[in-house]
């Protein structure tokens, strides 16, 4: 099993979308084992996005993960950092296909709702920056012992 780290962005949260996207990875059968909602300090944004420290937009970027509160999990599952990257479409909302997360609720590459780890490795640090060990739970999904 596979883990990556999975936000709603402030502007997901702010237009009601938290609901709905949870509930695609959920549908999906992804299992969530950890979830907060949270606000982003500079500090945290610039730790998260390093990678982009010398790029145009970095300034403009943290400004925005750090407009208002997010929503943070990590999802478990085969292949899981791939599946949520698939499912939430390309960067730029405009150039993501139709049906996938951007796709369907974005329109601007710089409010585009959703995070996702691009890789196991970025799984695991995002993890440990946003998660402490206690915050995530270990349990079996069992269907059918919660229905009878
Ligand atoms: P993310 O890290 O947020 O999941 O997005 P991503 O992997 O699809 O894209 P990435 O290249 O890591 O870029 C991080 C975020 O920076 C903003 N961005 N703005 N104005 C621009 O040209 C531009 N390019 C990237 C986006 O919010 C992107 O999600
Ligand atoms: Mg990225």
């Amino acid at each position: 099993m596979e883990r990556t780290f999975v936000m709603v962005k402030p502007d997901g949260v702010q237009r009601g979308l938290v609901g709905e996207i949870i509930g695609r990875f959920e549908r999906k059968g992804l299992q969530i084992v950890a979830l907060k909602m949270m606000r982003i300090t500079p500090e945290l944004a610039a730790r998260h996005y390093a990678e982009h420290r010398e790029k145009p937009f970095f300034k403009g970027l943290v400004e925005y993960i750090t407009s208002g509160p997010v929503v943070a999990m990590i999802l478990e599952g085969k292949d899981c950092v791939g599946v949520v990257r698939e499912m939430m479409g390309a960067t730029d909302p405009r150039k993501a296909a139709p049906g996938t997360i951007r796709g369907s609720f974005g329109m601007d590459i710089g409010r585009n709702v959703i995070h996702g780890s691009d890789s196991r490795e970025s799984a695991a640090r995002e993890i440990a920056l946003f998660f402490t060990e206690s915050e995530i739970c270990e349990y079996s999904l069992n269907l059918a012992s919660w229905i009878y």
